[in-house]
């Protein structure tokens, strides 16, 4: 009987110090980006409220207060340091990173290095140290830690001309990319609706083209139609933000998007364009011109001026120029660039748009800068190899910029570009496809038919948040720019951070779910898990589909009254107020939601820029039941309904035609 009794209590203990030993066996560190080399061991360092950290760089220091406030400001060495030691022999941005039971060291090889270290510290803490101030007691677990990075550049690019940001929203912005070890913040700082960096020596550049819509020559378009919108940044509230971003080890890119995409300061300066007249009665009056003249030598002291100040503002070596999407028929109806491309004996309009880069490159460079381009750039072979080149127009631009002795930052679209949605029925892009987490993860350069040679030309990766509908999500998210780009940039930040081989998704998929709270903590908006669907399933009745409109194609109406044809089909003019579109069913529809989009679905262009829903039970009389919002308004019917009519409240939309859609009904799913 004893002998029984003292067998179950030695395999009870047995039992339970196997179940402690797995219970604390290495922790999963849930890292994030992936460090290269991690040696965990037993143990733990304890940290407590009475925990110094000696820290003597001042910059690093003050960033780590804010979290550890524990802090000896003293010169004293104390048990967790974190330093700078150039002696280390690791590349640069590299850092050691020692846990041990009785001291912790972080040492970097550089500033960044120190400070990708303390990010890694920081990542060793339960997730509150992100909330601030943290002084609760915890254990660090014992780990040595040795890491660098794949590649030097690892980017996010920032489109703040279509959408405005404020300084502290980008603040914020940067200070959630570092802690992921993003190095570069590309600040797209101009496009066709707004230019947003202050020019002392042309102040109209802001005064007028930072707003659209109103009394402003730039009309209003993108989620903002009723009103003058809009913003910029000084000069000082940029150097604000470079310091801000250096700090955080990151440097900024200035964008100014030339000779295309410049409407805005086209429209403030009108002389920078081609001369030519155009008929833009078929564009509902707008005119679209937005390409500088390269002709035009006026044009360079201009962009001397412009130029000379971002130099100075910047430190950044590299600034961006520029050179996607030209319309090129501007400069084949000018006569000043047609006759200049017959003098160099040009053969095609994209070696035009090389020789107008060439000169804002020489500009960049009287500064001490160097450029930084879109793909489109390099195409007429004439482009200097000097320029870095950003690859978003699929993986072949990358090949090709590669294989012609390009430095390139690889960032095509169908994986990078963070403006795509990520699942089918989200708000967002979707020219390059839906792009998930995984999608954008999942990207392998070695896998792309790039020579070895050619992936030495590497420079890196970047994603992409353009802004087109950042304005319209607003009332709907907290924060769409977080909610769109995280955790898209944990996977492009380790992409560029960890080497391939150490890359698998479904580590990553599980490391994210620890780092999610680590998100959470730190206030950002991230998106989780699948997008919530829209409930029901969707029904088509009969119906008959009618506007005021004349459309584009014959079929449109016949074809949209059936519910086919998803992208919808445009009209031949922009909204007039007015105009309705009206649907009136076979039998009456009752107990359905229904949800009613003009323009694209998943983005608010093409739109009725203001109208309201009106529905009927008899077919003739209306009564209002909601007002469109964005050109888009989902509404519950719960009595039978004969007709649903959108009547359209203003005019003009941006746009030169509107897009039409069938309505999506749905009926609630009674199992
Ligand atoms: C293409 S990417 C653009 C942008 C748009 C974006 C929308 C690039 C260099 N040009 O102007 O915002 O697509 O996805």
């Amino acid at each position: 009987m004893k002998i029984r009794l003292l067998r179950v209590v030695l395999t009870t203990l047995l039992l339970c110090s196997a179940f402690v030993a797995e219970a604390t066996a290495v922790p999963s560190l849930d890292l994030v980006p992936l460090p290269r080399k991690v040696e965990q061991s037993e143990g733990e360092f304890r940290f407590t409220s009475a925990t110094t950290v000696y820290c003597p760089v001042p910059q690093l220091r003050a960033y780590l207060a804010d979290y550890l406030p524990t802090f000896a400001w003293r010169s004293v060495r104390s048990r967790v340091e974190v330093r700078i030691n150039p002696s280390l022999g690791l590349p640069k941005e590299g850092y050691r990173l020692s846990v041990q039971s009785d001291k912790v060291l972080v040492e970097g090889a550089d500033y960044a290095g120190a400070f990708y270290g303390a990010q890694t510290l920081l990542q060793l803490f339960p997730p509150q140290v992100y909330e601030g101030d943290f002084r609760s007691p915890c254990a660090l677990p014992c780990v040595e830690i040795t890491d660098w990075p794949e590649y030097p550049y690892r980017g996010q690019h920032l489109d703040v001309a279509r959408t405005f940001m404020s300084v502290e929203e980008v603040k914020e912005y940067i200070s959630h990319l570092a802690r992921h070890k993003i190095n570069r913040l590309h600040f797209h700082l101009t496009d066709d609706q707004g230019w947003r960096v202050e020019i002392a020596s042309h102040p109209e550049l802001t005064s007028v083209g930072a707003w659209r819509g109103g009394d402003s020559p730039i009309w209003a378009i993108y989620g903002s139609l009723d009103k003058k919108y809009g913003g910029y940044y000084t000069q000082d509230e940029l150097r604000e933000l470079v310091a801000w971003a250096a700090q955080r080890a990151i440097t900024i890119i200035p964008e100014v998007d030339l000779p295309g995409h410049s409407l805005a300061i086209g429209k403030v300066y009108p002389e920078v364009l081609c001369p030519v007249e155009r008929d833009n009665s078929r564009a509902a009056g707008y005119d679209r011109r937005n390409v500088w003249c390269v002709a035009r030598e006026e044009n360079y002291a201009l962009l001397d001026d412009i130029f000379r100040e971002l130099a100075d503002i910047f430190p950044s070596e590299w600034v961006h120029i520029g050179g996607d999407e030209v319309g090129m028929s501007q400069w084949k109806e000018c006569p000043h660039c047609s006759a200049l491309y017959e003098q160099k004996g040009y053969t095609n309009y994209a070696q035009l748009e090389a020789h107008f880069l060439n000169r804002v490159v020489e500009i960049v460079a009287r500064y001490g800068k160097r450029p930084v381009v879109w793909n489109e750039a390099i195409n007429g072979g004439n482009l200097t190899r000097e320029a870095l080149v950003c690859g978003w127009d699929g993986i072949k631009p990358c090949r090709k910029s590669t294989a012609e002795g390009y430095r390139t930052v690889i960032m095509p679209a169908q994986w990078f570009y963070f403006d795509m949605r990520q699942a089918d029925h989200e708000m967002g892009h979707n020219w390059a496809g839906v792009v998930s987490t995984e999608k954008c993860y999942s990207f392998n350069l070695d896998e792309q038919g790039f020579s070895p040679e050619q992936k030495a030309m590497v420079e890196g990766f970047e994603g992409a948040f353009w802004s087109e509908i950042h304005l319209s999500a607003r009332p709907h998210f907290d924060s769409y720019v977080e909610y769109m780009t995280f955790p898209r940039v944990c996977a492009v930040a380790e992409m560029g951070w960890t080497p391939q081989q150490m890359r698998k998704w479904s580590e990553f998929e599980a490391r994210l779910k620890g780092h999610a709270r680590r998100m959470d903590a730190m206030g950002i908006d991230h998106r989780s898990g699948p997008a919530p669907k829209p409930e029901g399933k969707v029904i088509t009745p009969k119906m008959a589909m009618t506007t005021s409109m004349p459309m584009s194609k014959e079929e449109a109406l016949g074809k949209l009254s059936a519910y086919a044809n998803d992208w919808g089909y445009t009209t031949k003019r922009t909204c007039e107020k007015g105009d309705w579109v009206l649907w009136e069913f076979v039998q009456p529809i009752d107990d359905v939601s229904v949800e009613l989009t003009t323009g694209y679905r998943h983005i608010p262009k093409g739109v009725f820029s203001a109208g309201v829903v009106e529905v009927s039970t008899n077919g003739k009389d209306f009564r209002h039941v909601a007002d469109l919002h964005n050109g888009s308004a989902t509404i519950r019917i719960s009595r039978p309904t004969k007709a649903i009519r959108l009547r359209c409240t203003a005019t003009g939309n941006g746009d030169s035609f509107v897009l039409l859609q069938y309505p999506v009904i749905r009926k609630a799913d009674n199992n």
